[in-house]
């Protein structure tokens, strides 16, 4: 009996075809933790710490199973036994430990960290409802918890554990631990901290809880609402006790080894991600100090150990906290941010790269960027952004400092698990160096006039358009047309992302269609996406997309030919499901505003093609691709940039003089849709594309609906259709998070 069949048989206590698929989950993670912990940890003389306030693993069961070697045995094993392993898959609960692309990019990132063989662990908390789940009623979105802490679980509780001081009170902390096995290489870990006086409890109606109790609620939720005070607070608390517990468990293990804590820098390096874990810089000086380590050489230290990565340019999201809410919380480490800030101000007189402004907030990034070794952007066209413009002072003081790392996704997930048919159709034509090297994908090149291939690959995305439409019928009763496009936005709402341009399509093609012109292929529009409990806008546009979905799927008219569909709570589990089935990936972000984007790559990997800005990593794909094998519209960065500084773009213009932009946007005030939806939100929205529209939807929407009708007629070409197809899935190979890791390794981490 091989290993896994053994260890599986041991956990039951009754043989495979007569347990529950419940059971069969259960004997399945223990069996598979058991295999890790048996696997070679690591090892290194210089280790990375990547600290993230989110970590969006996604379910672990198949990851891990495929990064062991044995999912192949295991499904088999099953199958043997009357068992279906995506029955299996489809009972783990999907942590909710992340929101967006920074959280899902950590996840890739410690996948491709363990897989180059390189000593990496991730710090982050131990959120027990992460982040919401989003239900929809009466077409809007209702927040409620999301647990998904199970027993058994992936996580396994560790004997360390640490105080953090805060003004009124101590935490103690716990430590739980998840193995990040590399693929066929050894293990690393996801260290999450938590406390034990947690009180899940506290918890009342949808996700609402005492903000102050810090003691009870402070691993409760990622993102807490900080549209107030308390809010904000809770942030503080999360975010200090994340790293103050990270960097005692760094010293901890530095100590353990034996090394030498004034050549800290030479066994650490601390990957920031994002203002986060921002505070890491000054706790971890109170520490060293703490340690005998003289005032300035510990500054010293620190700033050789830590690099800071930068994930977006909205002002919204580069954190600056009041000097007085840290008073008020943490004020352990205040007078250590002082006197950062203070040898700044005596050395730079330019107010713009102070860390303390004038209002007295203290500015996270840029202590990173001053008390950090490299600053880095996550896409070519965003360093050049934060070179240029959003950082351009502090680039003029530290060139040497920035660096690019376009952002990468692991195959192992987004291929391999993912879609597993592509996978074998790709290997059975150039052989399975791909898995290993994601650059022998460009080898498929050699197949783009091989009719058989690009049957092969057509038949593979039908096939998963059926089986997307088979899971959202059972589990969302969403009715979905797998014959014709397949249009899909998935990604977190947000203005800048423009869902609502998409939506303007939708209402313009509804239009179109209720005219007399219908289209020769059905059309699907996708959407998935949660919007933040207190972005009212963002809610808006959810509502508007269900409104519309309610409208035209009651269209006898319409239906036929069209559909939109807003799948409820997106989440990593779904965009494995429908990212494989996709024809078109929207990437349609106002250019400059997208720091890169992982999805535009993972529906590139999968065959998809993009119609999307030249935004982001959009540019790179754009390059790679050529200009037959994408949609490229709108405005340019340099413009979109410029319009900003000259207060150049008036949405309201458009309105008045465009007189089809006028109907679309009046339609979302139009009596059928004020009799499905809320009229208070529909005419918030309404006035706010008029009046603001602060991420101009309008400059580019008549670009993108005649860029978007060209790919849907490029679609009906079908063989040069799937030629495109090939291309694209060829040149994905430069988005594997391997290549960005080996990156990081020589650029900013050198681990041996
Ligand atoms: C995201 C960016 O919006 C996205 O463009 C990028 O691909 C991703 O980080 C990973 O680098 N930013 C966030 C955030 O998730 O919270 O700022």
């Amino acid at each position: 009996m091989t290993e896994i069949k053994h260890l599986i048989q041991n956990n039951l206590n009754k043989s495979i075809a007569e347990s529950s698929n419940e059971e069969i989950f259960e004997a399945l993670l223990l069996a598979v933790k058991e295999l890790e912990e048996r696997g070679p940890a690591i090892t290194g003389d210089k280790k990375l710490y990547y600290i993230s306030a989110e970590f969006l693993i996604g379910k672990l069961l198949a990851n891990n199973l495929i990064n062991l070697g044995i999912y192949d045995e295991v499904k088999d094993l099953l199958r043997e036994n009357g068992k279906n392993i995506i029955d299996i898959e489809e009972i783990e609960d999907e942590p909710s430990l992340g929101n967006g692309g920074l959280g899902r990019l950590a996840a890739c990132f410690l996948d491709s960290i363990a897989t180059l063989d390189l000593p990496g662990d991730g710090i982050g908390l131990n959120y027990h409802f992460g982040l919401f789940k989003q239900v929809f009623e009466h077409n809007k979105q209702v927040e409620e918890k999301n647990p998904w802490i199970t027993t058994p679980s992936w996580l396994s509780r560790q004997e360390d554990s640490f105080q953090v001081s805060y003004k009124d009170f101590t935490l103690k902390s716990t430590l739980y631990d998840i193995d990040v096995v590399g693929y066929n290489k050894g293990v690393n870990k996801l260290h999450l901290f938590d406390i034990d006086s947690l009180d899940e409890g506290i918890v009342g109606e949808g996700i609402s809880f005492d903000k102050k109790d810090i003691q009870r609620n402070l691993t409760l939720f990622l993102y807490p609402d900080d549209s107030d005070k308390a809010g904000e607070l809770l942030r503080i608390y999360q975010q200090y006790f994340m790293v103050s517990c990270g960097a005692q468990y760094i010293l901890k293990e530095v100590k353990k080894k034996g090394y030498n804590l004034h050549k800290l820098h030479e066994h650490v390096v601390i990957q920031i991600n994002d203002t986060h874990p921002s505070m890491v810089i000054p706790e971890l000086i109170r520490l060293l100090r703490a340690e005998g380590i003289e005032p300035e050489e510990s500054i010293q230290i620190v700033s050789k150990t830590c690099a800071y990565t930068n994930h977006t340019i909205l002002a919204e999201a580069l954190e600056k906290w009041p000097l007085a809410y840290l008073e008020e919380t943490v004020p352990i480490i205040v007078p250590i941010i002082k006197e950062l800030a203070a040898k700044i101000e005596e050395k730079y007189s330019n107010p713009q790269v102070h860390i303390i402004d004038k209002d007295n907030r203290v500015h996270m990034a840029y202590m990173d960027i001053h008390y950090g070794f490299s600053v880095n952007g996550v896409a070519a066209l965003h360093t050049e952004i934060l070179k240029e413009t959003e950082l351009k002072e502090f680039y003029n003081l530290y060139p040497e400092k920035f660096n690019n790392k376009t952002n990468g996704i692991t195959f192992r997930r987004w291929l391999l698990h993912a879609n597993p048919s592509l996978a074998r159709l790709i290997e059975s034509s150039i052989g399975s160096e791909f898995k290993t090297d994601a650059n022998a994908l460009e080898q498929l090149l050699a197949y783009i006039d091989n009719e058989d291939f690009l049957e092969s690959l057509l038949a593979i995305k039908q096939e998963k358009k059926i089986e997307l439409r088979e899971y959202l019928l059972a589990k969302q009763n969403i009715q979905i047309n797998e014959t014709g496009i397949l249009d899909i936005q998935i990604k977190r709402l947000h203005e800048y992302k423009r869902q609502q341009m998409n939506a303007l399509f939708a209402i313009y093609k509804y239009l179109e269609i209720k005219g007399g012109k219908k289209p020769t292929t059905p059309i699907t529009m996708i959407f998935g996406a949660k919007a933040a409990p207190a972005y009212t806008i963002a809610k808006d546009i959810i509502h508007l997309l269900l409104c519309l979905q309610e409208l035209i799927a009651a269209d006898p008219e319409v239906a036929p030919y069209f559909r939109l569909v807003m799948v409820e709570n997106y989440n990593v589990t779904l965009a494995e499901k429908l990212i494989p089935a996709a024809d078109l990936s929207e990437q349609i972000s106002l250019a400059s505003k997208e720091a890169s984007g992982t999805g535009n790559m993972k529906f590139m990997l999968n065959g998809a093609l993009t119609i999307g800005t030249e935004d982001g990593a959009n540019v790179e794909i754009h390059e790679l691709v050529g200009d037959d094998n994408i949609f490229i519209f709108g405005a340019s960065s340099e413009e979109v940039i410029r319009l900003y500084e000259t207060s150049g773009y008036r949405a309201v213009d458009y309105y008045i003089e465009d007189t089809d932009i006028r109907t679309w946007i009046d339609f979302i005030i139009s009596p059928k849709l004020l009799e499905i939806g809320d009229s208070e939100m529909l005419l918030r929205l309404h006035a706010e594309l008029i009046n603001k529209d602060w991420f101009m939807t309008l400059l580019d929407l008549k670009d993108y609906i005649k860029t978007k009708n060209e790919a849907y007629a490029a679609y009906e070409e079908r063989t040069k259709w799937a030629k495109r197809m090939v291309v694209n899935i060829a040149k994905a190979g430069y988005f594997s998070a391997d290549r960005t890791i080996a990156e990081y390794n020589k650029d900013i981490w050198k681990l041996n």
